[in-house]
């Protein structure tokens, strides 16, 4: 996530000369993208996804209003700051701009430091924003998503596995005698090992659409979209696997020397009609069994 570093604005107008001077103008601060109309900026803002836009209103083709719109039909768009910078500098014409939902409206011409005051503060209102999306996100002790996070997602993936009939599969990790584990090397030491165990969960996932979630204190979640039961129990054993490689001691455990790990997994198949809890509950059931049946296993 773009916390830190350069922030990039696009510019987006049909004069060269205006496209000109605004370049310049950020150029020292800000990576500056450029476009010479509404198409050109659609794509560029795909392809770039800039932290700010400026806007024209009056272009040919495709004017700043549609591009706007545009913008914010497109999930990945959708939230990109704009402030339109217009040559129709009525009243009527900026509030017309802000109902549609840019952040600011700049009337042409327009002066320097007022540009890059009101770029200024927009860029630092998208950081901001950036932030406490950050904090409702992620956990903060593992850094692995919390669980707010795990169940917009979960839900957003079940529909889609229902909707388009693919298979989505969800495991339950849990970290095997891990109250052994804080009595005997203490809290802090039971903190690093839970940190460690949340890195190797997120080195072990394969697809930039799974997700790894810490679901209670040191249990984890793990939701893959698109992926079949043996390809994900593969994944879960190979992080379980990886976990006990860290070789983390743990001489009061009830299973091995070192730290290790259960798990419960199972698969949704697109066309059942089971209900999201169920498919949680599925996986939740094995992670008991695994426990039950000795511990340091992954059950499907
Ligand atoms: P089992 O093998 O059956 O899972 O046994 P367990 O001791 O791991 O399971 P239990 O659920 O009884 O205990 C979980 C322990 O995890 C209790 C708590 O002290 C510890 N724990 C939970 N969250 C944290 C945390 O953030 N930091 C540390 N250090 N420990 C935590
Ligand atoms: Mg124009
Ligand atoms: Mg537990
Ligand atoms: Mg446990």
């Amino acid at each position: 996530m773009n916390l830190v570093g350069t922030q990039k604005v696009l510019v987006a107008d049909d004069d060269t000369v205006n496209r000109q001077v605004l370049a310049e103008l950020l150029k020292p601060e800000y990576t500056v993208l450029l476009a010479k109309n509404g198409e050109q900026a659609l794509e560029r803002a795909a392809r770039h996804l800039p932290d700010l836009i400026l806007l024209d209103v009056m272009m040919p083709d495709m004017d700043g209003y549609q591009v706007l719109r545009s913008l914010r039909a497109d999930e990945q768009t959708a939230n990109i700051a704009v402030i339109f910078i217009s040559g129709l500098g009525r009243p009527e014409d900026e509030a017309i701009g802000l109902k549609m939902g840019a952040a600011d409206y700049i009337a042409k011409p327009f002066n320097e430091t007022v540009v890059m005051a009101r770029v200024a503060m927009q860029l630092q209102m998208v950081r901001q924003r950036r932030m406490l999306e950050h904090l409702a996100h992620v956990d903060g002790l593992t850094e692995l998503a919390n669980r707010r996070r795990f169940d917009e997602v979960y839900e957003t993936e079940w529909q889609r596995s229902r909707r388009n009939g693919r298979p989505l599969s969800l495991a339950l990790l849990d970290i095997d005698s891990f109250k052994q584990y804080n009595d005997h090397y203490g809290h802090p030491a039971g903190d690093r090992a839970l940190r460690a165990v949340a890195r190797a969960v997120s080195s072990g996932l394969r697809r930039p659409a799974d997700l790894a979630a810490r679901y209670g204190g040191e249990e984890v979640v793990l939701l893959m979209p698109d992926t079949e039961a043996a390809q994900a129990q593969q994944v879960v054993s190979a992080i379980c696997a990886a976990i006990a490689a860290l070789q983390i001691q743990h001489e009061a455990s009830s299973v091995a020397p070192m730290l290790t790990v259960s798990a419960g997994g199972a698969t949704l198949n697109g066309t059942a009609e089971e209900s999201c809890s169920d498919l949680f509950c599925a996986a939740d059931t094995l992670l008991y069994q695994a426990k039950k049946a000795g511990r340091n296993r992954v059950l499907w």
